[in-house]
C-alpha cells in the first residue's frame, strides 16, 4: 500500500448490524487495523432499506509502482464502490465520489424500473489498450438466501470506462448513460463428430448446444455506438440486460466474476432451477467485446455454426457470443493450449507484432480443422483454449482477438 505495508483487503461481508457496507485494510503482517472505510447509510429513497456488505474487492495499481491506488467492490444495493487509497496518509483514504460523511458511488445497478441490482461477484479491472482507459465490468444477482432461488428479478452485466477524477457527484448516473445491447438470438445448434471406437469401428457423436448471439454497435436493435467516429465516448458504458430475446426473464444472473482473458471478456450467468426435484439449473458461458460489451464479428468460440438473422430485408450471418451450459456454470478457468510447440514458424500469421516475438507459440489449430492461417477477423493472432472434457465439464474451444502472455518488457542494463 502507499503507506508501505502490505494489506489484506476484504469488505465487511452481509447481513451488517449497521446496515453497512465497510471496506477493510489490515495489515498483513500484525492483523492490525489500518483503515475501516464505511460506505454510508442507506439512501432515504430506499423503502424498504435492505441490508448491506461489501463483497469480495478487486485492487489497482494506476501509476505502476506497485503499491494500490484504487479498490473496487459491490454491495448489495447495487452500489459500485471506488475507493481511493492513492494519498501515503492513511486519514486520507475514502471513497472517490461524494464527501466522507456522504460518499457516493461510481455508479448504482439498476433495471428498467428503477430497482437496485445486488452485486454479489468480483469486479473485473482492465485497461483498453488503445486508449489507456481504465474499464471496470461486474454482473448482478445473487444467490444467497432461500428467495433468490426464485427470484425472476432482471440482471444485468456492465461494463463502464473509468477515467474520473474524485469527485462529489456519481460519474454515471444511471443506465441511461450507457449504450444498451440486447440477447438478439437464442437458438439450437447440432453437430455430429465422429470417432473411432477401440474396434477400429466409426462411431458417430450428436451435440446440441443452445447458443446466443448478442447485439453490437451498429444493429438496428441494441446498437447503440459508445463512441463517435473519432473514437471520443459518447457514452459511459454499456449495459446488457440477462433476458432472452422473448424479452420473458427467467432468474438469469451473474454471481461469479466476469474475467478478462486475451483480449475478450467473458462471464457465466446462472439460472437455478424452479423444480426442487431437478438440481443444477443452467447458465450461458457469454463472450464479448470488454470496450462495446458487442458480439465479436470473428469466430471466438470455435465449431459453431454462424446464425443467420434477418434484418429488413437482408440476412445476415452472426458469430455467436454465448452457449448455454447445463448445471449453473462455476467461473470459467482458461488453459493455454499446452500443445503449442516450439513455434517461431508461425509469423506469417500475426499481423499485430509489437512487443511480443514470433516465436511466442500461440498459434496452434492442429486439432481443430479449421483456421490456421489468421482468420481472426480483428487482425490478431489466433489462439486456442479446449480439450475435449467430460464428467459434465464444457470446455469450448475459443479464438481469441488478441494475444495473450507477455506483451511487454523491461531492459535492465548495467552501466
Ligand atoms: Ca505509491
Ligand atoms: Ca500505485
Amino acid at each position: 500500500m502507499n503507506n508501505d505495508e502490505w494489506a489484506v483487503l476484504v469488505g465487511n461481508g452481509y447481513n451488517s448490524n449497521e446496515y453497512k457496507g465497510f471496506l477493510f485494510v489490515v495489515n498483513a503482517i500484525t492483523g492490525a487495523l489500518i483503515r475501516k472505510i464505511d460506505t454510508g447509510a442507506c439512501p432515504e429513497t430506499d423503502d424498504p432499506c435492505v441490508s448491506n456488505g461489501l463483497g469480495e474487492v478487486t485492487p489497482w495499481d494506476e501509476d505502476n509502482d506497485g503499491d494500490v491506488d484504487y479498490i473496487y467492490g459491490g454491495d448489495l444495493r447495487g452500489n459500485l464502490w471506488r475507493f481511493d487509497v492513492s494519498s501515503s496518509t492513511t486519514a486520507d483514504w475514502k471513497v472517490s465520489f461524494g464527501t466522507p460523511t456522504s460518499p457516493l458511488p461510481l455508479f448504482r445497478a439498476r433495471d428498467a424500473s428503477g430497482t437496485p441490482q445486488p452485486i454479489t461477484s468480483k469486479v473485473e479491472l482492465l485497461l483498453d489498450p488503445s486508449t489507456s482507459t481504465r474499464w471496470v465490468s461486474f454482473g448482478t444477482g445473487k444467490f444467497l438466501g432461500n428467495d433468490d432461488r426464485t427470484s425472476n428479478a432482471v440482471q444485468t452485466w456492465y461494463g463502464l470506462y473509468d477515467s474520473y477524477s474524485n469527485v462529489a457527484t456519481t460519474p454515471v448516473s444511471g443506465r441511461s448513460d450507457l449504450a444498451q445491447r440486447v440477447v438478439l438470438v437464442e437458438t439450437r445448434q447440432t453437430s455430429e463428430s465422429e470417432t473411432e471406437n477401440a474396434n477400429g469401428e466409426t462411431e458417430t457423436t450428436t451435440t446440441s448446444f443452445d447458443v446466443r448471439v448478442i447485439s453490437a454497435p451498429g444493429d438496428t436493435v441494441g446498437g447503440a455506438e459508445v463512441t463517435d467516429a473519432d473514437g471520443n465516448y459518447t457514452r459511459k458504458g454499456w449495459y446488457l440486460d440477462l433476458v432472452p430475446p422473448s424479452g420473458t426473464a427467467a432468474g438469469e444472473r451473474i454471481i461469479f466474476g466476469v474475467q478478462t482473458f486475451g483480449g475478450a471478456l467473458f462471464a457465466t450467468s446462472a439460472i437455478p432451477a424452479d423444480d426442487p426435484c431437478s438440481p443444477g439449473g443452467s447458465g450461458w458461458f457469454m463472450a464479448i467485446n470488454p470496450y462495446t460489451g458487442g458480439r465479436f464479428d470473428s469466430e471466438l468460440i470455435a465449431g459453431r455454426d454462424q446464425v443467420t438473422v434477418t434484418v429488413g430485408e437482408s440476412t445476415v450471418n452472426y458469430y455467436v457470443s454465448a452457449l448455454r451450459i447445463d448445471g449453473m456454470p462455476s467461473s470459467p478457468i482458461f488453459v493455454r493450449d499446452g500443445s503449442s510447440g516450439s513455434g517461431g514458424s508461425s509469423g506469417g500469421n500475426q499481423s499485430g507484432g509489437s512487443g511480443v516475438g514470433t516465436s511466442d507459440a500461440l498459434i496452434n489449430t492442429s486439432d481443430l480443422g479449421a483456421g490456421g492461417s489468421g482468420t481472426g477477423g480483428t487482425g490478431g493472432q489466433e489462439t486456442g483454449v479446449e480439450r475435449k472434457c467430460s464428467g459434465g465439464i464444457v470446455c469450448p474451444r475459443l479464438y481469441l482477438p488478441d494475444r495473450f502472455g507477455r506483451i511487454s518488457w523491461r531492459e535492465l542494463i548495467a552501466d
